[in-house]
């Protein structure tokens, strides 16, 4: 099976885990920045400093066939402290990028927040917040009437892995756990965030298109047929991925979602979450004019049933087997027998992407369209002493497998428009540093030298054939 002459293949960045010179040309502070330095044990900078390398990683996009890029805007780039005055060295920086992507035939998807919210919003709330939803609209109109030359907008990254580790993991700043009333308010309000955008761009009758990714992680019971494991995944599921889902896809929350969310609540004594009335319209109005969603898919998840108190531990180091997720009133995560792992213990599991895409096309029919907008597998990589290639093979075989999934969920007729590899090149990874790499071009951090991978050959070969190579199929042998 071939994907059609059309398909999107690209590579995916985000400002924050790329761009680096967090101090320069008057940009603000972002959540992370104080968070991380407290933290001490990696920095943004210098990232792969995109802000100023950006031209050769889109040299290498076109050379290795890539025909799109997704990046995103550095809201405190363009309002320093998240609203009021504009500063227009952030903005020209994007003109910049945008051009040269244009110049290279790269098409941006071009995300307006990637979990980098302006210290200020931050500081007052966040998404928590209904003040800060007005000041991001304010700031999407902005760049929408600012850069005509974009096609393909998303409004907001992950929401669920924004509120889930702001709230519930503590793993993004400002490190709260096991809150989830914050944590469902926090999905809730970003919601209506990212419909009031897409509302927004559509009153301003613009060409292009409008999105939004989702994280989607698949959640499964750990025993199937086990009725308390079922149910178990389901609240999962509810806290993962299924109220983002219905409000931003079907435009309004199932009762079998208010149900579940409610369970999980009152299991943590935490009090309900406000969703008013005139938040019911604009979610509707929203999911009706959507162009597409975007599906980040990196591993799926097995839930036991479990009533004992919250406990997370992140496994931020690679130390395969470290880390640890049980929520009160939601489940346990065990990764059933035989199915491999990463280093950092996320389960690899095609056939969740497979069941993902299909779950959007059976449950959401208002969904016009599908793009991947993030898939890849991070792995421990140094640059060899003899000159040779950085050999990736297995991240070859994840992409291979997961390709396949999205090719028979196309054949069983989803549409999807485009597969957007996780990640361009190597880049910081926000709770893991810079020894996670994904990239398919090794960034060596000190000298900012790209190389690219095996895996960047193997694309190349995908890119000009629009089949899936054989895994072996990669001839070229030195990337120096
Ligand atoms: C997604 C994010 C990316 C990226 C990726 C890999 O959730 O959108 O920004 O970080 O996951 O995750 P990690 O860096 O934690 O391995």
């Amino acid at each position: 099976m071939k994907f059609p002459k059309d398909f999107y293949f690209g590579g995916a960045t985000a400002a924050y885990q790329v761009e680096g010179a967090t101090h320069e040309d008057g940009r603000g502070p972002i959540l992370w920045d104080p968070f991380l330095e407290k933290q001490g044990t990696f920095s943004p900078d210098p990232a792969c400093n995109f802000y100023h390398e950006y031209p050769e990683d889109l040299r290498l996009s076109k050379q290795f066939g890539l025909n799109a890029i997704r990046v995103s805007i550095a809201w405190s780039r363009i309002f320093p402290t998240g609203s009021g005055k504009v500063e227009p060295r952030g903005v020209a920086f994007y003109h910049r990028l945008f051009a040269e992507c244009k110049k290279d035939g790269v098409e941006p998807f071009v995300t307006l927040h990637h979990f980098d919210s302006p210290l200020p919003i931050n500081e007052s709330g966040d998404w928590l917040n209904t003040e800060n939803i007005d000041k991001f609209v304010d700031y999407a109109k902005f760049c929408f009437k600012e850069f005509p030359e974009i096609h393909y907008w998303i409004t907001i990254n992950e929401p669920t892995s924004m509120a889930v580790q702001q709230w519930t993991t503590g793993t993004f700043p400002p490190g709260e756990k096991y809150n989830f009333h914050k944590t469902f308010q926090s999905e809730h309000n970003e919601n209506i965030a990212h419909a009031r955008v897409v509302n927004a761009y559509k009153e301003m009758k613009l060409p292009g298109e409008i999105g939004i990714v989702h994280a989607l992680q698949t959640v499964y019971p750990f025993e199937e047929g086990n009725a308390a494991d079922i149910h178990a995944a389901k609240k999962q599921d509810t806290l993962d991925n299924y109220l983002f889902l219905d409000g931003t896809l079907a435009g309004r929350y199932s009762d079998e979602v208010l149900d579940l969310m409610n369970e999980i609540l009152d299991a943590n004594k935490q009090a309900p979450i406000t969703i008013t009335e005139a938040d019911e319209k604009v979610l509707a109005q929203a999911a009706a004019q959507l162009d597409f969603v975007g599906v980040n898919y990196y591993f799926s998840k097995f839930v036991k049933a479990y009533d004992g108190p919250s406990e997370t531990v992140h496994n931020g180091t690679g130390k395969k087997g470290s880390s640890i997720t049980r929520l009160r009133g939601i489940g346990e995560e065990q990764v059933r027998p035989g199915i491999p792992t990463t280093d950092w213990d996320w389960p690899i599991y095609p056939k969740g992407m497979y069941d993902q895409l299909m779950r959007i096309k059976n449950n959401y029919p208002l969904v016009k369209k599908m793009y991947v907008t993030e898939n890849g597998i991070g792995l421990k990589e140094s640059l060899p002493e003899d000159g040779s290639i950085i050999d990736d093979q297995k991240r070859i075989e994840y992409v291979a497998l997961h390709l396949k999934a999205i090719q028979e969920a196309m054949a069983d007729g989803t549409n999807v428009c485009g597969y957007f590899m996780w990640s361009l090149q190597d880049m910081f990874s926000w709770t893991n540093g810079y020894s996670k790499r994904y990239g398919l071009f090794f960034v060596d951090f000190k000298t900012q030298k790209r190389y690219p991978k095996k895996s960047a050959y193997w694309f190349k070969k995908l890119t000009s054939t629009h089949e899936i190579p054989s895994t072996d199929a990669v001839d070229q042998v030195s990337s120096r």
